[in-house]
């Protein structure tokens, strides 16, 4: 008899309620549940796709070893003791050179979230870098200065406003980021229902901007001009609730920007002033929000950009107000969970970048293996990230791992990074283990909590990922590590948090419970700010933007600006072997103006060459009038063609990395990629 299991879907952020049917331990279904209070039965193609994860004959269930260009089968015990004897080595040369890559699918797990820093701990380093410093660090940035807590996220209330601006994000193709929002497109529909507004504005015309009422194509990398007009429109306006007493510091920025000149901001953004005028009435009149995302942060000005997001919302008096910018109360108070995040602790060895949170940034990990000298990074652990594909300059990379005297991926494929590692240590597959969704609940649209057991057993022999952490820990540091179990861990934070719910409680709600939308109004107590008040005039901002000048547009400049994008059927890198979401046409094309494509003899789906200082890649082009004219996008995560990779899909359609063609630089405030707006030129392949 077939047995339908609950489960949370934990691709994506959008932590979708599914309904999984199995029989004799083969799954036969995966449907979205309609009872998840929060996703409400919806699903998308990955979701049915981890059916296919499970079952890919290339995800590796046992650890594999390289010597020279072969692979080898080991155990796990093997596996533990030449590592903690190899790493030791090293260690006992130079106790500052190992180094560690948190990659995305960590905050997907709470198990490794929980459990990484017995890893970080027994490799006593200083050098660590993640996937945020080529996503949302800026965001975490103005977190900490605004909010007091670098995990604080503030979340657009879309299920109560009337107007929503959406500033580079896609959630018709991601689902969502930093802000939990599954069946992003039935929540528009109640918007518009009640005669609400959704405003895109993008570089590309995007499958968001295709369902709103309103798309301005707006020029790469300029958003902090954008910005700082629409927020000079507001603060000229009376806004409809008034900015709270907790706020201070309001009077310092807008003096701070009158010096900009709106009409010249305008035209650096290529947004027609009437039209920012237009949103400002928007947000003085009624509920309104404006969310900044992914293409805000990967710019030089992402920290500025974040906080200007916010403090758009909170001049407009949208700021903990129904419809307006808000903070979910998750199950789990992970705020007291969680440091609250520090700036400057260290500095890197090679480009004396500073730490932020902990951590230096991902687009200076190939110097610190490239540079001789003390501190060299010798050893490198990746934890379920995929770096040579997803940090910019990937060949660069890539060049640089193949120097590494000790490299260990714990990854469920041999990928484009993980076949550089001597070790690949498996962990089980998605299916096979327990979820809680602890750093998505609480950015959710609507507060839930929900616990999914494992729905498969665990194959003999495997491992969790925290299983693996505490494994390589104690086979490092020589100790074992003493910790209560993830699960154990989360009974106790359920227990310790604002409902004071248990992990059987939860459990006994397969579907979730609803704990009703974000509250507003309690913002003072939930601020870790010691004195529970916000000072939007943080002095190393206010530096950073009267620095920042008004470019002239140069109305003759035929160059190209480059933007990446993401697909519904991709998750960055890393399903590109799922047999059902690589079906279809080629998605790995750069997409182009008609204009632009017309002037180097471009035609629709001609081989070209795209060309950046960093290097060249070459794929074909997409012509099309979604693209704002002069700037080109192509999709991150593939080239899946690079040697040792083992996924037979993901070969047959390769794609190639876009990541080979971005550069080192970075956001002097967060550490964050600068990977939009990069200058490329494109011609036809020889
Ligand atoms: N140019 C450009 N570059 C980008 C972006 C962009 O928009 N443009 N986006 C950036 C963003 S937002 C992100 S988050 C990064 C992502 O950067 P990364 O996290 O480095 O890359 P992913 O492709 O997510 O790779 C995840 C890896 O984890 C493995 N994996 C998956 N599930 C598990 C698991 O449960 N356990 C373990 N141990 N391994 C697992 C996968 O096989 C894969 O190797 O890419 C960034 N890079
Ligand atoms: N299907 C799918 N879903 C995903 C992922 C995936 O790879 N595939 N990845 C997941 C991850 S790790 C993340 S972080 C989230 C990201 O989720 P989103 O933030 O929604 O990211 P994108 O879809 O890349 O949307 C970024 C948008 O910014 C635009 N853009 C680029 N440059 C600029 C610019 O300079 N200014 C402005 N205003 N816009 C710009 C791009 O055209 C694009 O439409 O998605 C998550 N969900
Ligand atoms: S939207 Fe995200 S969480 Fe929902 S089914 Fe798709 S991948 Fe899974
Ligand atoms: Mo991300």
């Amino acid at each position: 008899m077939p047995q339908v299991h609950h489960r949370t879907c934990h691709i994506c952020e959008a932590n979708c309620g599914v309904l999984v049917e199995v029989e004799a331990g083969k799954v036969l279904s995966i449907k979205g549940d309609p009872a998840n209070p929060l996703s409400r039965g919806h699903i998308c193609p990955k979701g049915t796709a981890l059916q296919d994860l499970q079952e890919d004959p290339d995800r590796l269930r046992k650890p594999l070893k390289r010597v020279g260009s072969q692979w080898h089968e080991i155990s796990f015990e093997q596996a533990f003791a030449e590592i903690g004897e190899k790493t030791r080595a090293i260690l006992a040369r130079d106790p500052a050179s190992s180094a560690i890559y948190v990659g995305n699918p960590n905050a997907h797990s709470y198990g490794n979230a929980l459990n990484i820093g017995f890893l970080e701990k027994a490799l006593r380093t200083k050098n660590k870098f993640s996937a945020s410093t080529v996503d949302q660090m800026p965001h975490q940035v103005a977190n900490l200065r605004l909010w007091g807590h670098a995990s604080m996220f503030p979340i657009p209330d879309a299920d109560r406003t009337q107007t929503l601006v959406i500033l580079g994000g896609n959630p018709m193709a991601s689902n969502g980021s930093l802000w939990t929002v599954p069946d992003f497109r039935a929540r528009m529909k109640d918007l518009r229902a009640r005669g609400g507004e959704l405003v895109v504005i993008d570089p590309r015309r995007t499958e968001t901007a295709k369902i709103a009422d309103r798309h301005l194509f707006i020029r790469p990398a300029t958003d902090v001009f954008f910005l700082v007009a629409l927020l000079k429109a507001v603060m000229a306006r009376k806004p409809h609730h008034p900015v709270q007493d907790f706020v201070t510091g309001l009077a310092e920025v807008g003096a701070l920007i009158g010096r900009f000149d709106a009409a010249a901001c305008a035209a650096a953004c290529a947004i027609p002033l009437g039209e920012i005028e237009s949103l400002a009435d928007r947000f003085a009149s009624g509920p309104a929000v404006l969310y900044g995302r992914m293409g805000t942060a990967t710019q030089t000005h992402g920290t500025l950009n974040a906080w200007l997001v916010s403090l758009i919302n909170i001049a407009s008096g949208q700021l903990d107000r129904e419809g307006g910018w808000v903070f979910g109360k998750p199950a789990v108070d992970t705020l007291s969970a969680l440091p609250p995040g520090s700036i400057g602790k260290h500095a890197s060895r090679v480009s004396g970048h500073r730490s932020v949170l902990g951590e230096f940034p991902a687009a200076a990990m190939a110097e610190e293996i490239e540079t001789p000298g003390d501190g060299q990074v010798k050893a490198l652990f990746v934890v379920a990230g995929n770096p040579v594909l997803s940090t910019p300059n990937g060949t660069r990379l890539a060049k640089a791992l193949e120097s590494l005297e000790l490299m260990v991926s714990i990854d469920i494929y041999r990928n484009a990074t993980s076949a550089h590692a001597h070790y690949i240590l498996p962990p089980t597959g998605p299916l096979e283990r327990d979820h809680y969704g602890l750093f998505l609940l609480p950015m959710a649209a609507r507060t839930i909590a929900v616990y999914s057991p494992p729905t498969l057993p665990q194959s003999d022999g495997s491992l969790h990922d925290w299983e693996i952490l505490r494994g390589l820990a104690s086979a490092i540091s020589g100790e074992p590590v003493q910790a209560p179990t993830p699960r154990e861990a989360l009974d106790g934070l359920l227990r310790t948090g604002p409902y004071a719910l248990t992990l059987e409680q939860v459990e006994s709600h397969p579907s979730g419970i609803d704990l009703g939308p974000p509250p507003v109004g309690h913002l003072p107590e939930t601020l870790r700010n010691p004195d529970k008040t916000i000072d939007v005039a943080v002095d190393e901002f206010m530096a950073a933007l009267s620095a920042v000048e008004v470019p002239e547009i140069n109305p003759l400049d035929t160059s190209l600006r480059l933007i990446g994008r993401r697909h519904l059927r991709t998750n960055n890198s890393w399903l590109a072997n799922s047999r059902r979401l690589i079906k279809g046409p080629d998605r790995c094309t750069v997409m182009m103006h008609p204009t632009d494509a017309e002037q180097r003899g471009i035609a629709d789906g001609a081989a070209v060459t795209v060309r950046s200082s960093a290097g060249e890649i070459k794929l074909s082009a997409e012509v099309t009038e979604d693209m704002m004219p002069g700037t080109v996008s192509i999709p991150h995560g593939w080239g899946h063609g690079r040697p040792g990779v083992a996924m037979a899909n993901a070969l047959g359609k390769p794609g190639v990395s876009v990541n080979d063609l971005t550069l080192n630089e970075i956001d002097p405030l967060s550490g964050n990629a600068a990977l939009s707006g990069i200058a490329v030129e494109v011609e036809a392949a020889a």
